[in-house]
């Protein structure tokens, strides 16, 4: 497959102001006619031809201007259409199987229903059409359908006429009147029930909210719809964004790639992100509805009112609008926890990544294959590097920004540079070095030391940022960083400052100490880097202790805890280290002035894919042993107190306030610690939480905790969960993955038994990743010294690569890491890419991500 790259941009030669499709929809044919309006660009060298992407069509008829067109010619899957005059309209008509879709991509079909995914480029699997996000189009759709069959018809934007025909047929037609590219097309078409509700948008306009959904989860949309409402009200208020449409639907579909679509008017959920009830969801799960709605909700104007000009500029509308889903999320709830849980996914997907053979830049530079640059780096780092130009220019002038890109691009296809540009001028910041952020790939990594005489305190900085596949020389960054000093006497600072270090290093001055003070830095995570600070563990200790910013408050405990399992894991733990830890995770548990929300991230020890990352050569078996082990010694030293507060949050009844959900994360995390030092005594108590439990939060939690312990307990409770949920997928989804993930050492076994469980299948995506994506986190099942996880996944890679390329893809980068994994098991993760590799007619996703990780 040909590599694309972003320098090779040009503008299309013909422009598409309108596009009509006819759709006659059936689960086994669906015959597609395509109207365009076509007329050559005047910003573009003037073309012989028009190239109409397609991807496995099969063409039925072609029509230029009435009339049947003889000069066309196919090249590969694309169409090829000869045109002399400037102004033509285009009939093209294909007939799909949407029902042997199992891609998911293009239109197919999900439990009876039928329903489009086309972003990134599955509008081609529909009919023949540019699908690249720079040809806009005003689009009027069409469907007809069997009324039984298929009782709702929805399209993007509003519904202009609808009405039935002889045999049981019916019809509907949609007309979207904002020019949009052809990933935000959608259509939906099924036997579906709706939540309706109303929005009145600040100017007073009044919009038709409906979520829709098969009709026995009816009962579980609340939540969603509630916050919809928020989110049209949050960003009215926060970025002064109005609706623009006088309906907005949501589809809530069973099979689906990815989380949700963003499509112009008719957003299409993954069921998981819309519904919930507190029997069927925890509060994870309510959480990420509510975010996940957001993020679409927000596209509405940072991806769809402003679109990009190529896929290259992803992160446009990615990384802004990941930004705006986590403050929002912020606004809604506490601010520092949603800071700790963002950094968490950060530092856990994104640094692997981009220290691993997969790394690259917020924008690109080439691809073969779009859909695997879905990435966390385009979408987290992205957020990250936008939230550093809102921290150098504080909200405000970030708002004044965001404004005037707002109004300078609506309706354009832009690109990044475009909005750094509208930053920079409208917030008046000088970006031009900043730019780098978007070029370089790779973690930087900043080295601290502070050294004191008299009474100066001097902070030097350095930076490096690490070679990159295709990058090996780096510039220096800027990169700003909130810093504190602690007096050590009082436990207080004179407040916090933003410093810049914007070169590879420079030294810092600070005034008025007569002692050495301790140094909070890089606090609320305003630089996406590594800190390297010579800092000793009583300064550690002391900052877990006092820090008067939470999310410094975690990373002094984080540093706390990673600098003992290194060292544990390598063999040499340094004295006192674990009743240090045990003193700063005691404080914690009896802290009065910090909420249980708080509480439970500051009990919550780094995982070990985040461990592995800072080491060079990661052991993962010695990396797991430790943290087992440290766990296992807190139990001990902290018994009381953790059966104490496991008892005080049992008594707190249920409700979605922050007291009952924080009580709920904290009772599990005791028994989290529990269940190392005292297994049996955790199983009673979790098998307890499980009997007792009148929502799923706690009953997770407790099913959680039972199977990583051999108990007669375990398999009870397992089969009841299963008998109580039997039926309900999402629930069931819960059932696989909590059991190929967990710590029971035979989880190896476990998977392969649920592998041929008859609820299982690789044709649903949610199934799929809730066995093994589950399972790839497991140090003692996926990394089993053996190598048979590392088998398990790549035989996985190839049967599902036929079925569903991009879901397949996706479980390549876990065997990727290889680099940094000790020889031993780097040896037999490369046998098992060089497997994949080898397979003939792998997926141009799988082929890509295989041979970029054998680097
Ligand atoms: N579903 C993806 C998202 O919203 C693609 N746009 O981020
Ligand atoms: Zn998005």
């Amino acid at each position: 497959p040909p590599e694309i790259r972003r320098e090779d941009y040009a503008p299309f030669p013909w422009l598409i102001p309108a596009t009509r499709l006819e759709f006659e929809l059936g689960l086994e044919t669906t015959r597609v006619t395509a109207t365009l309006e076509i007329e050559r660009n005047p910003d573009a060298d003037r073309s012989p031809t028009i190239r109409l992407n397609g991807d496995g069509l099969s063409l039925v008829e072609l029509h230029c201007d009435e009339e049947p067109c003889t000069g066309h010619m196919m090249d590969g899957d694309d169409l090829i259409v000869t045109l002399e005059g400037d102004n033509h309209v285009l009939r093209i008509v294909t007939e799909i199987d949407p029902g042997a879709n199992s891609q998911l991509m293009g239109l197919y079909a999900s439990n009876g229903m039928l329903c489009t995914q086309c972003e990134a480029e599955g509008f081609r699997r529909i009919t023949f059409f540019p699908d690249r996000p720079d040809v806009l189009s005003v689009y009027t759709v069409r469907m007809d359908a069997p009324e039984e069959q298929f009782p709702v018809l929805l399209s993007n934007g509003n519904r202009t006429g609808t009405g039935k025909d002889k045999g049981g047929m019916h019809w509907a037609v949609w007309h979207d009147p904002w020019p949009k590219p052809s990933y935000l097309f959608a259509l939906v078409a099924g036997d579906l029930v709706a939540r309706e509700d109303c929005f009145t948008t600040m100017s007073g306009k009044d919009v038709d909210l409906a979520i829709w959904v098969r009709k026995d989860d009816l009962p579980r949309t609340a939540h969603a719809m509630e916050s919809l409402k928020r989110s049209m009200t949050w960003d009215e208020e926060t970025f002064g964004r109005e609706y623009d449409l006088d309906v907005f639907n949501i589809v809530a579909v069973g099979d689906f790639n990815m989380g949700a679509m963003e499509n112009k008017g008719l957003n299409v959920f993954n069921t998981k992100y819309v519904l919930a009830d507190e029997e069927t969801a925890t509060d994870g799960d309510f959480d990420a509805i509510e975010g996940v709605i957001g993020h679409e909700y927000f596209h509405n104007w940072s991806g769809n009112r402003i679109t990009c000009r190529d896929w290259f500029q992803l992160s446009l509308k990615e990384g802004f609008t990941v930004l705006r889903d986590q403050l929002f999320s912020q606004d809604m709830h506490s601010e520092a926890v949603k800071r700790i849980e963002d950094v968490r996914v950060l530092r856990s997907v994104q640094f692997p990544e981009d220290s691993g053979p997969l790394a690259h830049p917020i924008r690109p530079d080439s691809y073969r294959e779009i859909s695997n640059f879905y990435t966390s780096t385009i979408y987290n780092k992205g957020a990250e590097v936008i939230r550093m130009m809102r921290s150098m220019a504080g909200p405000e002038r970030f708002r004044k920004g965001t404004d005037l890109y707002f109004e300078r691009h609506d309706g354009e296809a832009a690109t990044c540079e475009d909005f750094v540009r509208a930053i920079e001028e409208g917030a008046e910041l000088d970006l031009d070095h900043f730019r780098l952020w978007y070029s370089q790939a790779g973690t930087p990594r900043v080295k601290v030391a502070l050294t004191h005489e008299g009474d100066t305190a001097s902070l030097a900085l350095s930076q490096e940022v690490p070679p990159t596949p295709g990058q090996s020389e780096k510039r220096p960054m800027p990169i700003p960083l909130r810093i504190a000093l602690f007096d050590r006497a009082t436990g207080k600072s004179e407040g916090e400052e933003l410093v810049m270090l914007d070169s590879a290093e420079t030294t810092l001055r600070f005034d008025g100490f007569a002692e050495k003070p301790v140094l909070s830095i890089n606090r609320g995570f305003t630089a996406p880097v590594r800190i390297e600070r010579e800092i000793v563990r009583e300064d550690l200790a002391f900052l877990a202790r006092n820090d008067d910013d939470p999310f410094a408050r975690s990373e002094a405990m984080q540093d706390l805890v990673v600098g003992h399992l290194l060292e544990a894991a390598d063999g040499s733990p340094a004295e006192g280290a674990s009743e240090a830890i045990a003193g700063a995770l005691g404080e914690i548990l009896k802290d009065d002035a910090i909420d249980d929300l708080m509480r439970g991230e500051l009990m919550m020890l780094p995982g070990v894919t985040y461990l592995m990352d800072q080491v060079l050569l990661a052991d993962p078996g010695r990396i797991f042993a430790a943290r087992e082990a440290l766990k296992a010694d807190l139990g001990t030293r902290l018994e009381k107190e953790l059966e104490a507060l496991h008892e005080r949050a049992s008594a707190v009844p249920f409700s979605h306030d922050p007291e009952a959900k924080g009580a709920r994360k904290v009772g599990t995390m005791a028994l989290t610690y529990l269940a190392a030092s005292d297994p049996q005594r955790a199983a009673d108590l979790a098998a307890a939480q499980y009997d007792s439990a009148d929502n799923m939060t706690d009953r997770q939690g407790a099913l959680m905790v039972l199977s990583g312990i051999d108990s007669a307990a375990r398999s009870d409770r397992l089969l009841d969960f299963y008998d109580r949920f039997e039926g309900n997928a999402l629930v069931i989804d819960k059932w696989f993955s909590l059991q190929a993930s967990s710590l029971h050492p035979d989880v190896i076994e476990h998977v392969k038994t649920l592998a041929d469980h008859p609820d299982f299948t690789l044709r649903n995506p949610n199934r799929a990743r809730s066995l093994y994506m589950a399972f790839t986190g497991t140090p003692q099942g996926f990394h089993a010294a053996s190598g048979e996880g590392y088998r398990m996944i790549a035989d996985l890679i190839l049967e599902l690569d036929p079925i569903n390329a991009q879901t397949a893809a996706r479980f390549v980068p876990a065997l990727g890491r290889w680099r940094r994994i000790e020889e031993g098991r780097a040896a037999l993760m490369r046998e098992q890419l060089q497997r994949i590799a080898d397979a003939p007619k792998l997926s141009r996703d799988t082929y890509e991500q295989v041979t970029r990780s054998l680097g």
